[in-house]
């Protein structure tokens, strides 16, 4: 029987489906692009058909945290929450909301997010106001990599509820936070508390800005968007200094006698953006094809996971957030029904699985959703499509005609789920930061 392990959750931005060397990715011009993630993949358990609850930020950050479909909350239908919920009361994670970090807070554990938050502005929201006992990192959905200032010039990053001024580049600056919270943190951890640290990097994510690329700030400041700027190149430094700064942290736990019984999960968001390589898969951000909810899932825990094994369970982020509560000795309160359910069995156990419906929908495209063992459900704008992923997870193969039982089944399955949670209001926003004007169809 192991002793409830530290649990470290990262959670990369932008990143798509196969960026990574583990997921099949190209290496760079330097090298490989992701040595150290791909270690851990290889030292643990990678998933091949893991996803995203949603295809855009904000919205996954909600199901993450509350380990229910976003949907159930008005903050969750924003597509995604921008500066302009800045003083908003309505447009966050309400505090009373139990979290993954609250509910393990309660059961012990040592609490906090270093990076990105996204979960709506203080005064009204905060990571110290739903479970956090310590925040290093940004309010918004993105920032200047030097600057730390947002879309509206706002200088945001903060130790707690007070703005912090440091230089640096920012995925160094949340690397070296977190080596120094596991140091902090580690007599603790070994003496019977263990830590809950969330690691949410704002790589790989806009502007398009390597460590070294501090003069790009000036260009980018009246639109982080940026674009008219980054390469395939840039993008892959951006995801190999994320990577190093993986590195330092797994060292850093091995040197302080943490890594055995710390568990490490890596994942993304949502799906690439627009320099990411989401192969095989079709589409992005922003969108329910495969390449925008699919994203990479390791888990990496030497006392418990079995080295090198993979595992097709289908399974979204509110499914990992629930597992590392039933893992921490945490439970939701009475009453308080999670829609996520534990991988804990998968973990330990690669070799079982269990069948996983997955739903999804968004204001953007009129998009539906639905993962059913290998059948999945889509609609797009006003189109409906049927695939069969065990075939065709390029979703070319439109299956609705041939298997019309088959597709009735499916799309009455949804708009049943569909009843089951909230409705999206009309005053929902649907934020896109550029069009087909600026650069064509993917
Ligand atoms: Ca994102």
């Amino acid at each position: 029987m192991t002793s409830r392990p530290n649990i470290i959750y990262i959670v990369a931005d932008d990143l798509g489906y196969a960026d990574l060397g583990c997921y099949g990715g190209r290496s760079a011009d330097f090298g490989l692009v992701s040595p150290n993630i791909d270690a851990l993949a290889q030292g643990g358990l990678r998933f091949t058909e893991g996803y995203a609850n949603s295809p855009v930020c904000s919205p996954t950050r909600f199901a993450l945290m509350t380990m229910r479909y976003q949907y159930r909350l008005r903050g969750g239908m924003e597509e995604p929450i921008n500066s302009r919920s800045k003083g908003s009361t309505t447009l966050g994670l309400p505090p009373e909301m139990p979290t993954l970090p609250s509910l393990l807070r309660d059961a012990g554990y040592a609490t906090a997010l270093i990076g990105k938050w996204h979960l709506g502005y203080p005064p009204s929201f905060g990571p110290l106001r739903s479970g956090y006992d310590e925040f290093y990192g940004i309010m918004a959905g993105g920032v200047d990599y030097f600057t730390h200032c947002s879309g509206r010039g706002d200088h945001d990053l903060y130790v707690g509820d007070s703005e912090h001024h440091e230089t640096g580049y920012l995925t160094d600056l949340l690397s070296a936070r977190a080596v120094g919270h596991v140091q902090a943190r580690a007599a603790e951890a070994r003496a019977g508390r263990p830590f809950f640290l969330s690691l949410h990097y704002t790589a790989p994510h806009w502007p398009w800005e390597t460590r070294d690329d501090a003069h790009v700030a000036a260009e980018t400041a009246a639109n982080l968007f940026h674009l008219d700027g980054g390469n395939i190149h840039t993008y892959r430094r951006m995801i190999h200094h994320m990577d190093e700064g993986i590195g330092q942290l797994v060292a850093a736990l091995r040197a302080e006698g943490l890594l055995e019984n710390t568990l490490i999960v890596f994942t993304s968001d949502n799906g690439g953006e627009r320099f990411s390589d989401n192969w095989p898969l079709v589409g992005g951000k922003m969108d329910l094809t495969e390449g925008g909810i699919r994203v990479p899932w390791i888990a990496h825990w030497p006392a418990a996971i079995p080295a090198g094994t993979t595992s097709a369970q289908h399974c979204m982020t509110m499914d990992w957030s629930a597992t590392m509560l039933e893992l921490g000795g945490g439970a939701p309160p009475e009453g308080h029904t999670l829609d996520g359910v534990s991988l804990a069995a998968v973990l330990r156990d690669p070799s079982q699985g269990f069948e996983r419906p997955l739903y999804w929908r968004m204001n953007h495209r009129g998009q539906r959703a639905l993962r059913r063992g290998p059948w999945k459900y889509l609609k797009v704008d006003e189109h409906e499509y049927l695939f069969d992923l065990r075939a065709d997870e390029r979703e070319r193969a439109n299956l609705a005609t041939r298997e019309p039982a088959r597709f009735q089944a499916l799309r009455e399955d949804w708009l049943a789920w569909n009843e089951s949670v909230p409705a999206i209001p009309d005053d929902a926003a649907v934020s896109l930061g550029y069009s087909y004007r600026d650069m064509p169809q993917r």
